[in-house]
């Protein structure tokens, strides 16, 4: 036995040597220590052994085995260096100093209304703030008045990861770390909470012209003594004059969301079709772009902040549908399709 492990181990070798393809070494490595392998043929004759010898030719063939996997290992690396040395020396050689004929790439449009509405509430004092798309239950309903099995949770059925946390389904899920952040500089100094944050949201749902997956929102909140309605309106009508720079139709309505009351939707009139009703409205002539509300009790609270003494407004605009709005996007899709055709139209002289 053991000369037929020692012909094994140099035969192996010698073979392992001729080998060029990673097909080639995995069939190699069935054919000898697969479980009809060579090697493994002879481990099974382990038990016609004396018991003395036994344990010595356990030991040659372990080490054997030991032998092959490892050359195994080293061959596969050499072949795959090669076959990488292979594809780097077949590519074109890239001169960057070479002058372009490629155009100039443009921003995106949901990029380019983020910025100007970044602009717009910078101007009135508001931070702008940056939050993860992966968050907690916690975080996008409890923390917003939404607990488990309550229905509104129906209307944003979104993504979940395997260790219970989820793709945030609305920028409001950054609420109540907002609060958190900056409620001592409101009760110990007397600031007033003023921020945005911008974010990208999913949604499990079924796509059309005004509905999408993967959209963009941009939360806002004011929380200070003496905080109303009036306010809210005051900053929503400052923010849709300044981004569309021109008079726009709007509507507010009342509209249920847990985390406000009163809640509203703010909608502005289609300006694709005019108000006449076509697919990007939904036929409705109107489309729902901002809803907004006065901070329930229960979320200030969450965030530590005493609604007795404080209150505040908050709102969700859709981003992604004011892109569509502002440059005329029929189709929400489109945003999404990295078409640079589509998107090249919205260059912008940044
Ligand atoms: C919300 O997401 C609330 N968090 C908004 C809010 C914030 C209310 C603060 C009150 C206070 P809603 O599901 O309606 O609400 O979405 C808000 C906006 O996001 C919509 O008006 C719409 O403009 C946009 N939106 C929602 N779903 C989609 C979608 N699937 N595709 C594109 N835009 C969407």
């Amino acid at each position: 036995m053991k000369e037929k492990l020692e012909a094994i181990r140099k035969q192996a070798e010698a073979e392992l040597d001729g080998l060029t393809s990673p097909e080639q070494i995995e069939s190699f490595r069935v054919a000898v220590l697969g479980k009809k392998g060579e090697l493994t043929s002879i481990l099974k004759m382990m038990g016609k052994l004396s018991a003395e010898e036994r344990p010595v030719m356990g030991q040659l063939a372990n080490d054997v085995r030991a032998f092959i996997e490892e050359k195994i290992t080293e061959k596969s690396k050499e072949i795959k260096e090669k076959e990488m040395q292979k594809e780097i020396d077949s590519m074109p050689i890239f001169d960057v100093s070479a002058p372009s004929d490629l155009s100039r790439g443009s921003y995106h449009p949901i990029t380019l209304v983020q910025r100007e509405c970044e602009n717009v509430f910078k101007s009135m004092g508001f931070a702008v703030e940056n939050y993860s798309e992966i968050v907690t239950d916690y975080e996008c309903f409890e923390a917003l008045n939404i607990p488990k099995h309550h229905p509104a949770r129906d209307m944003q059925d979104t993504y979940y990861l395997e260790n219970g946390q989820l793709l945030k389904s609305h920028t409001s899920a950054a609420q109540n770390a907002i609060y958190k952040k900056y409620r001592d500089s409101l009760i110990n100094d007397g600031l007033p909470i003023k921020a945005i944050f911008p974010g990208r949201c999913f949604r499990n749902e079924a796509t059309d012209a005004c509905h999408e997956n993967t959209f963009f929102q941009m939360e806002g909140v004011m929380v200070d003594k003496d905080i109303s309605i009036s306010n809210l309106i005051y900053f929503m009508k400052t923010m849709l004059s300044e981004v569309f720079r021109k008079d726009i139709k709007v509507r507010l309505r009342p509209g249920f969301f847990p985390f406000v009351e009163p809640g509203f939707e703010l909608d502005i009139s289609c300006l694709i079709c005019g108000g006449e009703g076509c697919p990007s409205c939904k036929h409705s002539g109107w489309l729902e772009l901002c809803p907004c509300g006065m901070i329930h009790p229960e979320v200030l609270k969450a965030g530590g902040i005493d609604p007795e003494e404080y209150t505040g407004f908050a709102f969700g605009l859709g981003l992604t549908r004011l892109a569509m709005m502002k440059y005329g996007v029929k189709d929400i899709r489109d945003l999404n399709s990295g078409s640079l055709k589509s998107l090249s139209q919205f260059t912008d002289d940044e």
